[in-house]
């Protein structure tokens, strides 16, 4: 497959000012009239042809201005007509079999309705079109089909007529507002809807649909309630209306990705639509208030200004993450929801920028663009703008988005447009920031604190690692806000901001009789990795006193990674370990009876460092160590403070159910203590979870109490999978949870049971959801997965070539764990790459997967 390369970017030749379409719709068969208006592109080079991209496609028909065409040729997949003037009408006439559509992209069957997903190169499996982001066109769309079967008929924009004949009945839907192809969106089915309503600030009157199966409306008031949150906060905080008088959600069972924002017509995975307490837990609740927020933010920043080609993903990616991460944080605790956000960053993005997939947030080449929807694109791209927005202030930063909406609003916007906007929006001077679009890889900042006189010196010195392709690279403006506590009265004297631009620099304050404190990057305000040189006992100063609350979690990731670190490097005498395991029970100590602190707050600062992150700190990690040294840490806290604990795990206990902080935290506290308890005296634990799960009245406890007991060789085990299974049979978004927390448990046959779950009734290659809940959950759990004997990796291996055929979008995300090879130890990197040499020989491989596999390969 060839390499699509950034630099080779040029306008189409073509304009396709209006597109109407004609669906026939069927399961097996749907037949597809498409006729274009296209016009010469005044600011193109003049073509005497018009390439239009298709993928699989049969041609039934095709004509020009009603006659035949001049020329026209199939070269690969794409239609290529030749065109003698400046205008023309171009009628194509596809065929398809959507029931047999398993990649899931293009028109495909799900639960016995239609739906589509178009991005990024999905149309093409529906008409041949010029199928990339800067063709924008209106639509008007007429669908046909079996009124039993298909009773609602939904698709972009307005529903402007309807009509009857027979058996079947039709609907006609036109888009006021021009949009790219991947945009599109039609589905068909039989579908209930929850309807409500909303008041723009305009005064616009939209009607809000969540479409979902029969059985399902109970569970979509959150999502509902989401919606009308989002489009509120999008008024209020980036002064954003919503444009159309209709506003439609549906959610599908089988979906590539989390949703998607088509325009007026968003389609989403149920997983982040339905939600009940019984059957969904906090996680699940706030996951569906993020992403609906996040596809609806993308009606301005992705569908009004879209994205030029795909290589500015992040333009609406990163901005919208950031988007939704705000409003999240308005909607909840700003500080967890910081923390959790710098958790996936660190324990995903970390790694990906420092393996062999690393890549700008912008990149510069591609084969299969879909493996470019990337935690590098979509959250490092959201912290590099929000650096932006710290640098200028939430104000000014509010000046650059209204700048940028202005100036762009109908276009193809590239990161550059975006950059130069909120430049000339906040007065800030962008230059060398621009370097954050261009390199990869996490920089890394070494701080050191020297005292003298009543001076301190922090002096900094960044570096940014070589990664594929970039061998060189140049300082780039680090934005860290930083605070010095005085150690005598334990209060620092504000917050500043300072912008390491160079290699190194020194900054010094004066007034400080005595070495202060350093606190320093405090809320996470760049996304690098701090190396600094800090005493414990100045980590668990800060780990009870820092008045940012992402410090304070920092401090506590610090003391338990640091001591991991040094565990597993084998640095480590008796004395030591007991030092620091002494040290560190003493900071969590304080957390539990900090009654200042709500249990949410309370909860991210007893959680432990991830596998992934401890083993990103080691140049070459030892699976196997990393995960023993962890688990003795954790049995020694749960030794330590099993007092604590119960005291914290009886108060918790008592907090009634409510969807409101204080249960969340309540809940989020318990689980966790179950899992130190699991460490350290599992009989306990075991009794302690099964009455948990046993008295649950809503799925956070349950599946936390199940969790925990997956994990464990207690008698309860099996009796409580069993009946959580029996229990939720038949609810899919449920049964996913049960095939997960058993992939992901602490248990020591884990790999067994996922190999018994491959084998189960309940288990198909056919279903993304499913496949993710066993495989992702698996491939992230270090002691199945990682087991020295390699079948954890040859195991994934079988999945990749055995799903590839089927959803290649979906095998090829499988890729990355393989691809950690270059960091782990020998024995596995040998496994590991072996697995990928497999992958890499077989026969007929996806464009995803073999471009992952070989970039992996390195
Ligand atoms: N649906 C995906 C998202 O919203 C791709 N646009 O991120
Ligand atoms: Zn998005």
């Amino acid at each position: 497959p060839p390499v699509i390369r950034r630099e080779d970017y040029t306008p189409f030749p073509w304009l396709i000012p209006a597109t109407r379409m004609e669906f026939e719709l069927g399961l097996e068969k749907t037949r597809i009239t498409t006729t274009l208006n296209v016009e010469r592109n005044p600011d193109a080079a003049a073509s005497p042809t018009i390439r239009l991209n298709g993928d699989g496609l049969a041609l039934v028909s095709l004509a020009c201005d009603g006659g035949s065409c001049d020329g026209h040729m199939i070269d690969g997949d794409d239609l290529v007509v030749t065109l003698p003037g400046d205008r023309h009408v171009l009628t194509i006439v596809t065929e398809l079999d959507p029931s047999d559509n398993s990649q899931l992209m293009g028109l495909y069957a799900s639960n016995g309705m239609l739906c589509t997903q178009c991005e990024a190169e999905g149309f093409r499996r529906i008409t041949f079109f010029p199928d990339r982001p800067d063709v924008l066109s209106t639509y008007t769309v007429r669908m046909r089909g079996p009124r039993a079967q298909f009773p609602v008929l939904l698709c972009n924009g307005n529903r402007v007529a309807t009509g009857e004949d027979g058996n079947s009945h039709w609907a006609e839907w036109h888009d006021p507002w021009p949009k790219p192809s991947y945009l599109f969106a039609l589905v068909a089915g039989d579908l209930v809807a929850r309807t409500d309503h909303f008041t723009t600030m305009g005064g616009r009157e939209v009607e809000l649909n969540v479409y979902v199966r029969e059985g399902d409306l109970d569970r979509t008031e959150h999502a509902m309630e989401s919606l009308k949150r989002s489009m509120q906060w999008d008024e209020e905080v980036f002064g954003r209306e919503y444009d159309l008088d209709l506003f439609n959600i549906v959610a599908v069972s089988d979906f590539n990705m989390g949703a998607m924002e088509n325009k007026g017509l968003n389609v989403f995975n149920t997983k982040y639509v339905l939600a009940d307490p019984e059957t969904a837990t906090d996680g699940d609740y706030d996951g569906v208030e993020g992403v609906i927020g996040h596809e609806y933010f993308h009606n301005w920043s992705g569908n009004r200004v879209t994205c030029r080609d795909w290589f500015q993903l992040s333009l609406k990616e990163g901005f919208t993450v950031l988007r939704d991460q705000l409003f999240s944080a308005d909607m909840g605790s700003e500080p967890v929801k910081r923390i959790e956000d710098v958790r996936v960053l660190r324990g995903v993005q970390f790694p990906e920028d420092s393996g062999p997939l690393a890549h700008p947030i912008r990149p510069d080449s591609y084969r299969e663009i879909s493996n470019f929807y990337t935690s590098t694109v979509y959250n490092k791209g959201a912290e590099v703008i929000r650096m932006m927005r710290t640098m200028a202030g939430a104000e000014r930063f509010r000046r650059g988005t209204d700048l940028y909406f202005d100036r762009h609003d109908g276009e193809a916007a590239t990161c550059e447009d975006f950059v130069a906007a909120i430049e000339a929006g906040t007065g800030l001077d962008l230059t060398q920031f621009r370097l954050w679009y261009a390199q990869a890889g996490t920089p890394k900042v070494a701080v050191t604190l020297a005292h003298e006189g009543d001076t301190a010196r922090v002096k900094l010195t960044q570096t940014v690692p070589a990664t594929p392709g970039q061998g060189d690279k140049h300082p780039m403006p680090i934005p860290l806000k930083l605070a010095l506590f005085d150690r005598a009265s334990g209060t620092h004297s504000g917050e500043q901001l300072v912008v390491l631009d160079k290699d190194s620099a020194e900054f010094t304050f004066d007034g400080f009789a005595q070495r202060p404190i350093l606190s320093i990057n405090r809320t996470f305000s760049a996304p690098v990795s701090i190396d600094r040189d800090v005493s414990r006992e100045d980590l668990v100063f800060l780990a009870a006193k820092d008045d940012d609350p992402f410090a304070r979690y920092e401090a506590m990731q610090e003391l338990m990674t640091g001591h991991l670190v040094a565990a597993v490097s084998g640095e480590m005498d008796d004395g030591e370990r007991e030092a620091a395991r002494t040290d560190i029970a003493q900071a969590m100590r304080a957390v539990i009876e900090d009654d200042q602190l709500d249990d949410l707050m309370r909860g991210e600062l007893m959680v432990m460092p991830g596998q992934t992150y401890v083993a990103e700190q080691l140049l070459v990690a030892d699976p196997g160590r990393i995960h023993a040294e962890r688990e003795a840490l954790k049995a020694d806290l749960g030794t330590r403070l099993a007092a604590q604990f119960e005291a914290l795990y009886e108060r918790t206990g008592k907090v009634p159910f409510s969807l409101d902080a204080q249960g969340k935290g309540a809940r989020k506290v318990k689980t966790l203590v179950l899992a130190y308890a699991a460490a350290s005296d599992p009989a306990k634990a075991a009794e302690l979870a099964a009455h948990q799960y046993d008295g649950a009245d809503n799925m956070t406890d349950r599946q936390g109490a199940l969790m925990v007991l997956a994990g464990l060789d207690s008698a309860a085990r099996t009796g409580k999978l069993l009946d959580f299974y029996n229990r939720y049979a038949g609810n899919a978004l449920v049964i996913d949870k049960w095939f997960a927390l058993q992939a992901s448990s602490l248990h020591p046959h884990a790999i067994e049971h996922v190999k018994a779950l491959r084998e189960h009734p309940d288990f198909t290659l056919k279903n993304p959801n499913r496949v993710r809940s066993l495989y992702m959950a698996f491939a992230a759990n270090p002691q199945a997965f990682h087991g020295a004997d390699g079948e954890g990796y040859r195991m994934l291996a079988d999945l990749i070539l055995e799903l590839d055929p089927i959803n290649a979008q979906t095998a090829a995300r499988f890729v990355p764990p393989l691809g950690r090879w270059q960091r782990i130890e020998e024995g596995r990197a040998k496994l590991m790459r072996e697995a990928l040499e497999r992958i890499a020989k077989a026969p007929k491989l996806s464009r995803d997967t073999y471009e992952q596999v070989t970039r992996s390969l390195g």
